[in-house]
């Protein structure tokens, strides 16, 4: 049976006062989400579930895996109700914007990191880790990188990159250092054709982790890109070519920890193969990596319209994904790119066609769990120990 959207309708304070009694009890109603998908959730159980005191953070940290979301100083500061479902439900805050080049360097050799400072001295006073990032990133850059002499660029690019990691030196558990490298299927090519590949040259990659070990080498380095997630033939050209990336890159002794997959799904029923996925995870293991899940939630490209479809339809997508990705033991835990519908970037990305906000993530826009929420707390609570 379908839960309605009315039976998650739990107010904060309710839900925590309603708490299920034991570990035993909740456990026991996840498994009821487990099995066979998140659809064959009985209604009653669902209630309990969602008056669960556990958190995300809690659930994952359990098994040894850390959960976190990507957001904002604005959205932190100007609503208190979301600034503590954040710090209730995350293990790890990663800034959605504010540690992109362009903010921190808005013109060469001027650096700010005054957005990237409150977040980090933000999470540190809630007791959570900080993700830093995404420091080399085509998207990010600063309109002045582009129109620097060849010469010049490698230098400006590794005095950026050991600047921004030295400034948090110790404080950040993890950098993204390089975003979204890989070039597309048809390109002819292994990397993108960015300003940082024909300034820099093509191994601005290696240049950029060189300094971001050298600047906190306690500090975990990923290597992030995107589309690596279903069987379609540009995932599966992406995967091979993120492969082939990371062996040289593991011969050449570059100093990246992790790679970190965005895993920005859709429903709509892209093919997906889980013996597939699960294979490119355990190569990109073998070869010595962890993998972070870096920036999850879910576009609506399906015929559902009714609330309660939709959800079921998101969290389904949710559920298939990390029940093969956390099989994976190499795999050290989950970001979502956002924790409510209330700010996403899908709402001016990936609108619906009919006009209805955009349920991506975890929490609705009235800061209430959606079955997104239960099919993560059951994935990770599926999870092996780490
Ligand atoms: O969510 C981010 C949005 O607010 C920004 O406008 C956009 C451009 O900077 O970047 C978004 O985040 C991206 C992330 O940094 C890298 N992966 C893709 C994300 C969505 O574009």
């Amino acid at each position: 049976m379908v839960p309605k959207s009315s039976e998650v309708d739990v107010p904060v304070e309710l839900r925590e006062r309603r708490g299920v009694s034991t570990r035993r009890d909740f456990v026991a109603a996840l498994s009821t989400v487990v099995a066979g998908g998140v659809a064959s959730s009985a209604a009653g159980s669902l209630k309990v579930v969602l008056a669960a005191e556990q958190t995300l953070r809690d659930i994952a940290a359990q098994k040894g895996l850390i959960y976190g979301c990507a957001t904002t100083q604005d959205r932190l500061v100007a609503d208190p109700a979301f600034e503590r479902l954040v710090v209730d439900q995350c293990g790890l805050l990663v800034p959605e914007n504010a540690l992109n080049w362009n903010y921190v360097e808005p013109s060469p050799g001027r650096f700010d990191f005054h957005m990237g400072e409150w977040l980090a001295n933000f999470a540190k006073d809630r007791h959570m880790k900080f993700g830093g990032g995404t420091i080399v990133w085509h998207q990010g850059l600063p309109a002045w990188f582009s129109s620097l002499a060849p010469a010049d660029a490698r230098q400006v690019m590794l005095q950026h990159v050991t600047q921004t990691v030295s400034h948090f030196r110790g404080r950040a558990f993890s950098w993204v250092v390089v975003n979204e490298a890989l070039a597309f299927r048809g390109a002819g090519a292994e990397l993108k054709d960015t300003p940082l590949l024909r300034l820099v040259g093509p191994d601005y990659i290696d240049v950029a982790f060189h300094a971001a070990s050298a600047a906190d080498p306690g500090a975990l380095l990923i290597y992030n890109d995107n589309h690596l997630e279903y069987d379609i033939p540009e995932d599966e050209y992406r995967r091979k070519n993120l492969l082939k990336l990371l062996r040289r890159i593991s011969n050449a002794k570059v100093p990246v920890g992790a790679l970190g997959i965005q895993s920005h799904l859709r429903t709509g029923g892209l093919p997906f193969d889980g013996a597939k996925l699960k294979d490119f995870l355990s190569q990109v293991s073998d070869l010595g990596y962890k993998i972070i899940v870096s920036e999850l939630d879910v576009s609506e490209k399906g015929p559902e319209t009714e609330v309660a479809d939709r959800d079921r339809a998101i969290a389904n997508e949710i559920s298939r994904y990390l029940n093969v990705v956390l099989q994976e033991k190499a795999v050290i835990g989950v970001v979502t790119w956002g924790l409510s519908s209330r700010y996403t970037w899908l709402a001016n990305y990936a609108p619906r066609s009919d006009g209805q906000p955009v349920r991506p993530l975890p929490y609705d826009s009235d800061l209430r769990p959606t079955q997104a929420w239960q099919a993560m707390a059951a994935a990770f609570d599926r999870a092996s120990q780490r």
